[in-house]
């Protein structure tokens, strides 16, 4: 896959300038203001780029060096730092940023945020802490935003101050709110949600080690037309992160919404999870307010989260960022 970033006044003289440059089949992966420019977007095209090549640039030694470091800041794990520097230095890209986003696109998958069209309900698993009422919150706002209306389940009711806390984020946000104590229940709640609203369920923080917990979470959701999101918080451990998500992948997650962006530094552990697990990164949230919403994640967006914005290397520019530097440069 190769891919580039074009800065435009306008979406048409950005598409103009993408279909220029990559064709007519390339694809969209992501658009961003620009301030004082207008916008820049990120675009990917399958077939062999004729032109540059991250293994061509004279400095690629140091560009694949750069990637590695920045993978070991993170903690990301060996194996995981091979595969994914393996494929960032023979894929084509302009900068080494890129060239690690068409790396993650291989190595990873995403998924779209429920929030403008779902058809299906949206099921949040997660440990005690772990920012699912949050997030079902911040779904349930993002769907407000995009002029849907939003259902809240709570299967979390019965814990101290439980229902005061989401009876409180419905009410902020216009939310429909119901209850659910098991799989029967959660079916009829689903039932009687507006088949054209987003409907999230925010179940009860379970031990992803305590058999009997994980059994009854999967049989609640295991009859049920729904998608499972597994709520991992930013910054923990790569290995426990990963036996985290493999046992509530297990129960029925498919999909992975890392938390807690804004107060971590290492993200090897929500990226060895969803490597491990084989679950497709939906979004993230990046703040305690339920406001800021969940940011959207693809190969790009996760790319820069990885690479500090001041040692973005050009494969044009020549300016190769020190490797050393990326084991203290972040923060
Ligand atoms: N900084 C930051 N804090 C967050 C984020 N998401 C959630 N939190 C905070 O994390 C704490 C726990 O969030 P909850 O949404 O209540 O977590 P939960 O998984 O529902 O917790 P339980 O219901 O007790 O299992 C709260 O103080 C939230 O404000 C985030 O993206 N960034
Ligand atoms: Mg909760």
């Amino acid at each position: 896959m190769h891919l580039r970033s074009f800065t435009a006044r306008n979406m048409p003289e950005a598409m103009a300038k993408v279909r220029a440059a990559l064709g007519k089949d390339a694809v969209i992966l992501s658009t961003e203001d620009e301030f004082g420019v207008g916008i820049r977007v990120t675009a990917a095209v399958e077939e062999e780029a004729e032109t540059s090549n991250l293994a061509m640039a004279p400095d690629a030694f140091e560009a694949v060096d750069a990637i590695a470091a920045a993978l070991d800041y993170h903690n990301v794990p060996r194996h995981l730092t091979e595969r994914l520097v393996n494929s960032a230095s023979i894929l084509p890209a302009d900068d080494w940023c890129l060239a690690l986003a068409g790396a993650i696109d291989e190595a990873l998958s995403f998924a779209p945020l429920p929030t403008k069209m779902s058809t299906r309900p949206l099921v949040l698993f997660g440990v005690n802490g772990a920012g699912k009422t949050s997030t079902a919150a911040k779904l349930c706002a993002g769907a407000r935003l995009a002029g849907r209306g939003g259902s809240l389940i709570t299967m979390d009711a019965d814990k101290t101050g439980g229902l005061a806390q989401v009876s409180a984020f419905a009410e902020a946000l216009g939310a429909r709110l119901d209850r659910a104590r098991d799989g029967k229940e959660l079916a009829k709640a689903i039932g009687n949600s507006p088949s054209d609203h987003l409907i999230v369920v925010d179940t009860m923080g379970v031990s992803p080690f305590e058999a009997n917990d994980m059994r009854q979470l999967k049989a609640a959701v295991a009859d049920l037309d729904i998608e499972a999101a597994l709520v991992l918080p930013a910054g923990s451990d790569a290995v426990e992160s990963a036996e985290t998500a493999i046992a509530f992948a297990e129960a029925g997650a498919t999909c992975l919404i890392p938390t807690r962006l804004d107060a971590a530094r290492r993200m090897g552990g929500f990226i060895n999870a969803a490597h491990a697990a084989g679950l497709a990164m939906m979004g993230a949230g990046n703040s305690p307010n339920i406001g800021a919403g969940l940011l959207p994640l693809n190969a790009v967006v996760l790319a820069r989260l990885i690479v500090p914005e001041k040692l973005h290397w050009s494969a044009h520019s020549g300016d190769a960022a020190d490797p050393q530097s990326l084991r203290t440069g972040h923060g």
